[in-house]
Order: structure tokens, then sequence, then C-alpha cells
């Protein structure tokens, strides 16, 4: 069950469940040391050892989640390795006893640090809190994610920017490939720290590039790790090109693990790349837009700050189940937000998380019961439109 923790297993189970007949859609269950994950799922973003304004009791009983996600780049920065190792683990540390997937660090280095050199060996950079030197490398990067205890850890890779020359893209993919050739030399040289499993997912990197985007893709799948993602995408570049990626690189994964699209997206995007074979989702939008009013609902998105809410005293949201989302009213948020007070982003981000868990469980029934492709047209209209 979600809650059979510590219970032993070789590397990482994925059970395939159900494959959608009109699109690469598929339902699944993947089994960690933490617990079991029903997929396709959605995972919050908790940077720093938390979901911003959301607390993990609220986290399970209120959002649902079943898997969160931390980051390498800041837990290694702040509290450090010294308070994760001393406090048994990231799981401990927060009290959040279901499965965590840790980013490697890469990619919030590029976007978050303040000076960043690349080379061979790996990345120097200075941290965005003190501006002190740090190093990582994919074995070092291997190390800090063991300490850190993450169910699932990713490889070292270099997200390319958008757009992106092609000699770049091509010098920088190979780079990822040797890089992740050192990920899993370190990795499987070591063990968990705390008596648990833990997997190794690779990413699929290539920019726009079809051709190296499908190099990528057999590269990665030629490793024949537990899982597969794919990075460098949502970086900018339109949304159709975005698929176009994700459906190449689907078409050449391995059916039987699971595919994990990082840092996507928007409700539209994510029904979108359920179509195209991903299982997996995290991305920042539903906490960080919460934080400035921007709504997600199941009848379209909304920013709560506008004078149209003033006077509706209907639910947040009444399309699904949930406590925050049908018990609070949207004049009395947008009250919140316009005073600034503190619950308004807690109201908010419950909400958003609430309906992502929602959506890509609607998905996952919809899989199951066999029409997911029309319901996924439907939604697709109804989750865009501007409130
Ligand atoms: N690489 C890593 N993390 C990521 C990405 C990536 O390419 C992205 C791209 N959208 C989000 N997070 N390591």
């Amino acid at each position: 069950s979600k809650w059979g923790i510590f219970q032993r297993m070789p590397g990482m189970k994925f059970k395939l469940l159900e494959k959608d007949q009109d699109s690469k859609a598929r339902a699944g269950v993947l089994y960690t040391d933490h617990g079991e994950i029903e997929t396709p799922i959605f995972m919050p973003v908790g940077t720093a050892g938390t979901v911003k304004a959301v607390h993990q009791r609220e986290l399970t009983y209120d959002v649902k989640a079943q898997i969160i996600l931390g980051n390498t780049y800041h837990l290694y920065l702040r509290p450090g390795l010294e308070v994760l190792e001393a406090a048994g683990g990231l799981h401990k540390f927060m009290g959040w006893s279901a499965p965590i997937l840790t980013d490697s660090g890469g990619y919030q280095v590029f976007s978050l640090a303040e000076s960043r050199k690349i080379s061979e060996e790996g990345v120097v950079f200075q941290s965005h809190i003190d501006g002190s030197r740090h190093h990582f490398t994919p074995e070092s990067v291997m190390d800090i994610q063991r300490s850190i205890g993450a169910d699932i850890v990713m490889a070292f890779d270099e997200c390319t920017p958008y757009p992106c020359e092609r000699s770049y893209a091509k010098t920088s993919m190979d780079l990822t490939h040797r890089w992740l050739g050192r990920c899993m030399q370190r990795f499987d040289a070591t063990e968990g720290k705390y008596g648990y499993q833990q997997a190794l997912f690779p990413i699929v990197q290539g920019s726009t590039y079809k051709d190296l985007r499908q190099d990528a893709a057999r590269f990665v799948a030629d490793q024949d790790r537990e899982g597969n993602a794919i990075g460098g995408l949502s970086v900018g570049e339109p949304a159709e090109l975005m698929y176009e990626m994700t459906d190449l690189v689907t078409d050449l994964l391995p059916a039987d693990k699971p595919r994990y699209l990082m840092g996507v997206g928007t409700p539209a995007n994510i029904l979108e790349a359920i179509a195209l074979g991903i299982d997996m989702f995290d991305c920042v939008m539903p906490t960080r837009n919460a934080r400035n009013g921007m709504l997600f609902t199941s009848e379209g998105i909304l920013n709560i700050r506008n004078e149209k809410w003033k006077m509706d005293f209907s639910p947040l949201d009444s399309g699904f189940q949930s406590y925050v989302s049908n018990f609070y009213t949207k004049s009395y948020l947008r009250h919140l937000t316009l005073s600034k007070e503190m619950l308004a982003a807690q109201i908010a981000s419950i909400h958003n998380l609430s309906f992502y868990l929602w959506l890509t469980g609607q998905a996952r029934e919809r899989i199951l019961a066999g029409d997911f492709s029309s319901w996924k047209t439907e939604m697709v209209e109804k989750v865009s439109r501007r409130l």
C-alpha cells in the first residue's frame, strides 16, 4: 500500500496497468521503498525541504501528494550535508515518509548561481545565498544525493537554453552523456546510507534538434536504468515544439520504465504530454503562481486579485473534492491576497496543488476506463480558459 514503507525490493519496479488505445498514454504503479506512486503523477516542488506555504500534513491529506521533489543545489548549500546526514536523510529531517525525488543541481546552478563555469570535470559556481565558491561534479552530485537520501536521484546534466545553436546543443549533449557515464559509475559503486534503495534516472537532452533528441533518447535507453527523464524542454520554446520533441523521445524510451518530463508545466501541457506517454511531472507553476494570485481550476485559469471576484462568494473550485478548494470563497481569497496575508499563499498553493493532483488522478482513471483521449480533448479546452 501507499504506507507500506521500507519494504525491500531490488531496485525499483514499475508496473504498467493499461495503455490508451487512441494515444500513447499509460497508467501504472511505481514501487519505491517509501511506498507506491500511481502514474501519471504530478510531483509538487519542495525545493529546500518544504513545498512553499504547504505543510506536510496538508501535502498528504489535502493535496494527496504521493511523491515530492527536492533540489540538490539548495539542500547542499543550506542546511548542508552535515545536518541532513545527522538527521538520517531528508525524509526524516522534514517529516515526510512518502517518496522523494531530487533534481541533480545542474539546472539550478544555471538558473540561480551567481557565476558558474562549466568544464569537462563539472561546474564551478558561487552560491546565490552568500557568494561562496563551490563545485559540482557528476560524482559529487551522486554522493550528495546519497546523503539527501531521495528515492529517485537525477543524473547530472546540462540543460541547454532556447534557442541554442546546433553545434552547442551537440557538444552539450555529448558532455551530458559522458557525465551520465560517471554518474552511473559512482552511483553503482555506492549504496543508500539509510537502509533503503535509491534509483537513478538519466536525462535526455538535445535541445530542439530532432536527430539529437533521437540520438540522446537511444543513448539513454541503452543505459537500462530504472526510469528515464526528458530535460531541456519548457525553456521558452513554443509548446508545439516541446510536444514534437517529447513525441520523438517517448517512441524510443523503453515502454516498461517510467518517463519523467522535467519542469512541465501548465495543466494543458501535462494532459498533452500524458497523451505522448509521459508518466511523471514536476513544476513550480502551481505553487509559484499561487503566491501571486493565479489559480488553476477545473473551469479555467483566473487571477484572484481581479475586481471580478470582489463579491463572488462561490467556492474557489467546486469541480472536485478538496477541503480548501470547496470551503473558501473567491471573495475571501481575493481579500487575503490584496491584504498580503500569509494565509492567501497557503490557501492558493494548497488549492492549485490539489487541482494538479486531481487532474493527473483523473487522467489515470480515464486511461484505466479506456476513454482518455476524448476526455483529454475536452479537458484541455476547459482548463485553458481564462476566467
Ligand atoms: N535538467 C534538470 N532539471 C531540470 C531540467 C533539465 O533539463 C528542466 C527543463 N525544463 C527542469 N528541471 N536536471
